[in-house]
């Protein structure tokens, strides 16, 4: 047993434990270390207690379907309710944004007319949809969604026959969808995301549905599927050592090429070791995490793919402020287009960048709880704020919102830190201006190129057409198990020969 392949998985995400789940369920891979930085399993799958259970991080399964491998694993760890699971569910085809019954507030204190708020939403979420048709265009005339968007808005606002108040009205919705783009693609700003290569995001059937008892549920069952000895917590890998020739005195004669170092001094030789750690920690840290260095094709890619942050903040009301049947509040800011240049005040006008409050439902459950979601460097400087703070500037806002300066605040506030989280750096991937899939395809690519590779690489943000998700992170582990299991030979395993 002892001479078969040692593998060592850093981080215990989805794409971590999804590597080791199938790693462990083959006979070749007795000698299986899952190393995870802090001190708990699921990454950026986070539930945590607000009175009742809310996330953090992940929120739904995005397209819930036969071909979704966290739905799959989610249904039979039964950790789904049965509309979920419904097949009425699984067919419906949402286009990523599903349809919620939505209130549209405005700073001046007034709630705004559906018919207008929907004309607008059609409008955008056609541009929306064009911009997904640059994919196999070689010369695109603008690099960015942003300014692709924005160019179209510009010349549709000559057409508009609307008086200006209704057309200043007009701007500020797309403003809003503007902002609610930045949450989904994890950005600063839509400026920054790829025009071309924003087709290949790759949507499956099904709709949206969440864990009735946490996403974290997930996570756990899988944690408890694998040998406990083999998953370390509170280990923060430092250093991945490769191409050298380590030996254990108590394997003579033995070589490992990989090294791995802890933070706490600890090191760990292996065969292989395949890396899960987010995009935004290997951008902090690739230059001193791995040696000898990346080559530089996958250096580059670390660099120019994006990681942007997008955030929750979870206010808990005593009493609605909303109408009883609303599910999403948006928000509008009259004063503002997205053909006019945004202020960069952060400290006076961070809170303006929040513009989707989620009702959780259902309220038998959940109470009155609202989960907000703020992206790029506004939600960056939240971070940096007290709870008391953003208590104090939501609450303003709500009054704004509401025209009712007397409105009680909320009781209790939560938030995610997803910037400030030492091992993550941000919420997720996208591809930024710049970059393309193909790097996506350079950071998945293991060292050495040849086999037997001894460094591998999954996660989010190694998976083309699913970075960003959870299942995108659960195949991308696999993918990387199943380039191991293939190196090896298992119908001769007594051999524990690399396959070449
Ligand atoms: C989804 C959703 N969702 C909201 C928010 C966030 C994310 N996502 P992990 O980070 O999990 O694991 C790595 C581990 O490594 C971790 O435990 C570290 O501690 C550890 N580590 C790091 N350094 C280490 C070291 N040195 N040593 C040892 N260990 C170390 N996805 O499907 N549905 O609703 C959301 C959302 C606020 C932050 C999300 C959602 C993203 C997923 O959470 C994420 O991809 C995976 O969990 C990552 O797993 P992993 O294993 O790779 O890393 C057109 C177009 C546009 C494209 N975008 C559209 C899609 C929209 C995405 N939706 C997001 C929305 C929400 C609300």
């Amino acid at each position: 047993d002892g001479a078969r392949p040692r593998v060592l998985v850093v981080g215990a995400g989805l794409a971590g434990l999804g590597a080791a789940q199938r790693l462990s369920s083959s006979r070749s891979f007795p000698h299986l270390r899952l190393l995870e930085s802090t001190g708990r399993a699921g990454g950026r799958v986070c539930s945590q207690r607000f009175g009742i259970v809310v996330e953090m991080g992940a929120h739904w399964i995005h397209g819930p379907s036969k071909e979704n491998p966290v739905f799959q694993l989610a249904s039979d760890y039964g950790l789904l309710d049965e509309e979920a699971m419904s097949e009425e569910n699984q067919q419906i085809e949402v286009g990523g944004h599903p349809l919620l019954p939505a209130v549209f507030y405005s700073n001046a204190g007034r709630v705004l007319s559906p018919e207008l708020v929907e004309g607008v939403r059609n409008l955008f979420s056609t541009l929306l949809d064009q911009t997904r048709e640059f994919l196999h265009v070689p010369q695109v005339s603008v690099p960015s969604v942003g300014e692709y968007l924005r160019k179209e808005i510009a010349q549709q606002v000559k057409e508009w026959t609307d008086d200006d108040e209704t057309k200043w009205l007009k701007l500020a919705i797309l403003n809003t969808y503007f902002k609610l783009e930045c949450c989904v693609s994890g950005t600063h700003s839509m400026d920054h995301v790829a025009l071309g290569p924003f087709g290949e995001y790759a949507m499956l059937p099904g709709l949206d549905c969440t864990f009735p008892g946490g996403y974290g549920g997930l996570p756990d069952c899988m944690l408890t599927s694998l040998p406990k000895e083999s998953v370390l917590f509170h280990k923060p890998v430092t250093a991945v050592r490769w191409g050298g020739s380590y030996r254990e005195e108590s394997q003579e004669g033995r070589t490992f090429p990989v090294q791995v170092e802890c933070e706490d001094g600890e090191r760990f030789l292996a065969d292989h070791v395949i890396i899960t750690v987010p995009l935004g920690f290997l951008k902090e840290h690739h230059e001193t995490f791995i040696d000898p260095p990346l080559p530089p094709r996958k250096a580059d890619a670390i660099r120019q793919l994006g990681f942007g942050t997008n955030n929750k903040i979870f206010l808990e009301f005593e009493q609605p402020f909303w109408p009883p049947d609303c599910q999403l509040i948006e928000v509008v800011w009259e004063d503002e287009s997205p053909l006019v240049e945004a202020g960069t005040d952060l400290q006076a006008s961070w809170f303006r960048k929040l513009i989707v409050f989620l009702v959780l439902q259902p309220p038998e459950r959940y109470g009155h709880v609202l989960c907000g979601f703020i992206a790029g460097k506004e939600s960056e400087y939240m971070e940096t704020l007290s709870d008391a703070a953003v208590l104090t500037a939501l609450t303003d806002v709500i009054r704004r919102l509401t025209g009712n300066p007397h409105l009680a605040p909320p009781k209790k506030v939560m938030r995610s830190q997803w910037h400030s989280a030492p091992y993550t750096r941000g919420s997720y991937s996208y591809v930024a201006v710049g970059s393309s899939g193909d790097d996506i395809d350079a950071l998945a690519q293991p060292l050495p190129e040849d086999a037997p590779q001894q460094v591998l690489f999954a996660g989010e943000a190694t998976h083309r057409t699913f970075y960003s998700t959870t299942h995108g992170a659960l195949l991308s582990g696999w993918r990387e198990a199943d380039r191991l299991l293939s190196l090896y030979d298992t119908s001769e395993s007594h051999q524990h020969k690399p396959r070449l």
